[in-house]
Formats: structure tokens, C-alpha cells, sequence
């Protein structure tokens, strides 16, 4: 299928706090009860104001004994989605040690969108200094269900937003930082296609 641009995109964040659900909800939108676990290469056509935008999104598993191979796939993504769980207090205060893996092993001009996952189960919201840790370092900011579908189309568009600015600056100055832009051809709006594959990007 033909896109606009691609763009990758890394998942990252604590173990359990529900980043390949939300993977599963923006692709096939499904939810499963049961976690799963493993690194994976997903992909998906995104609708981003009328251009299809290829996504190449590297699901992470977040326990620290896998941090050296999540750390590979830093470099090459344009965006990560550092996720916590709303109702977990542990996994919101390992949000910074997951941006300095951001800062220490992405490009300057990575993306980071923070996600509050399982916003579902509110009753048992753990989080309050979060607008400040957000403020402060300057990160976009979601809130999601992926057992609800609630804003994940969202934080997906919002980094692919982002990054389209960024592509376009760069662009103007002409510098592109591994960002492939293709001629846009055959838009449709409804033109969305997802797959998963275990290959490499
Ligand atoms: N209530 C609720 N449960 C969720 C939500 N998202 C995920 N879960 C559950 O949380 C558990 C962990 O979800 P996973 O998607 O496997 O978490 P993960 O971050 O991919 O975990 P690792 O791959 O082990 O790092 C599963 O039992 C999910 O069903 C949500 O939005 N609401
Ligand atoms: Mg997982």
C-alpha cells in the first residue's frame, strides 16, 4: 500500500502497565484479559489530515532485565510512547528513568508522548504530581484505556503529529533525521491497514 511518510515509533514503560494492549486496541481492536509479552515489529497505516502515514511501532516488554535489547531500537524511532498505569504508583516514578533511556540512547529529536494507561479503573487512581513531572520536562501527555478504546487513536496521532512538525523543520533547513517522505498518491480517508510482523524494520 502506498503512504505519505513512515515513521517509527518505540513503545516503552514499565512491565504490566499495558503497552502491547494498547498496541492490540490500535490494530485490531481487541482487548485480551491475558498480558502478552515479547518484543514485536507492528505495523500501521494511520489517517493524519487526509495523508496516509506508514507507522512502524517496536512493542518492548518493560522488565529491566530486557532494558539492553529495547535499547537497540531506540536510535531509529522518531517517537517513543513511555507508558505508565494509572494505578500504579511504582510504574509512574520509573517515567523518568524511562526518559533518560530516551535521552540517553534516542536521537535529540525524538518524540516522547506520556501515557496514563488503564484510565478505566480510576476508582483506584494512584498518580498526582503528573502535570508537574509533564510540565517540567516538557512531554505531551494522554490519558488511555486500552480495555475501553479510550484515546488511543489519539496518542498515536499526537506522536505522528509531532513528528510531521519536526520532518517539516527539518526539511525546511533541509535535514531529515531517517524519516522517509514519499509523493502522496491514491489517498483515500478510510485507507487504514494493519499487520504484524517479527521482522526487522
Ligand atoms: N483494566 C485495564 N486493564 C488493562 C488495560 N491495559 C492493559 N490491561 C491489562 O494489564 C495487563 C498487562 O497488559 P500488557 O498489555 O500485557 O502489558 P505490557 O505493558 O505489554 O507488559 P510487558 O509486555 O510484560 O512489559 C493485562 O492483564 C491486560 O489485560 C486497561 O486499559 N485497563
Ligand atoms: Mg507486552
Amino acid at each position: 500500500m502506498s503512504y505519505h511518510s513512515l515513521f517509527k515509533f518505540i513503545i516503552i514503560g514499565d512491565n504490566y502497565v499495558g503497552k502491547s494492549s494498547i498496541l492490540n486496541q490500535f490494530l485490531e481492536q481487541k482487548f485480551r484479559e491475558t498480558g502478552l509479552n515479547g518484543f514485536e515489529l507492528r505495523t500501521k497505516i494511520l489517517d493524519l489530515e487526509n495523508k496516509q502515514i506508514k507507522l512502524k511501532i517496536w512493542d518492548t516488554v518493560g522488565l529491566y532485565c530486557y532494558n539492553s535489547i529495547t535499547r537497540q531500537y531506540y536510535r531509529s524511532a522518531q517517537a517513543a510512547i513511555i507508558v505508565y498505569d494509572i494505578t500504579s504508583r511504582k510504574s509512574f516514578e520509573s517515567v523518568r528513568n524511562w526518559i533518560k533511556e530516551c535521552q540517553t540512547y534516542g536521537t535529540q529529536d525524538m518524540v516522547i508522548v506520556l501515557v496514563g494507561n488503564k484510565i478505566d479503573l480510576e476508582e483506584q487512581y494512584n498518580i498526582n504530581n503528573i502535570n508537574q513531572l509533564a510540565n517540567e520536562i516538557n512531554l505531551l501527555f494522554i490519558e488511555t484505556s486500552a480495555k475501553d478504546n479510550l484515546n488511543i487513536i489519539d496518542t498515536f496521532s499526537l506522536a505522528a503529529q509531532q513528528v510531521f512538525k519536526i520532518v517539516q523543520n527539518s526539511q525546511q533547513k533541509n535535514e531529515l533525521p531517517g524519516v522517509r517522505i514519499g509523493q502522496a498518491f491514491n489517498q483515500t480517508q478510510n485507507q487504514q491497514n494493519s499487520s504484524s510482523s517479527r521482522g526487522c524494520c
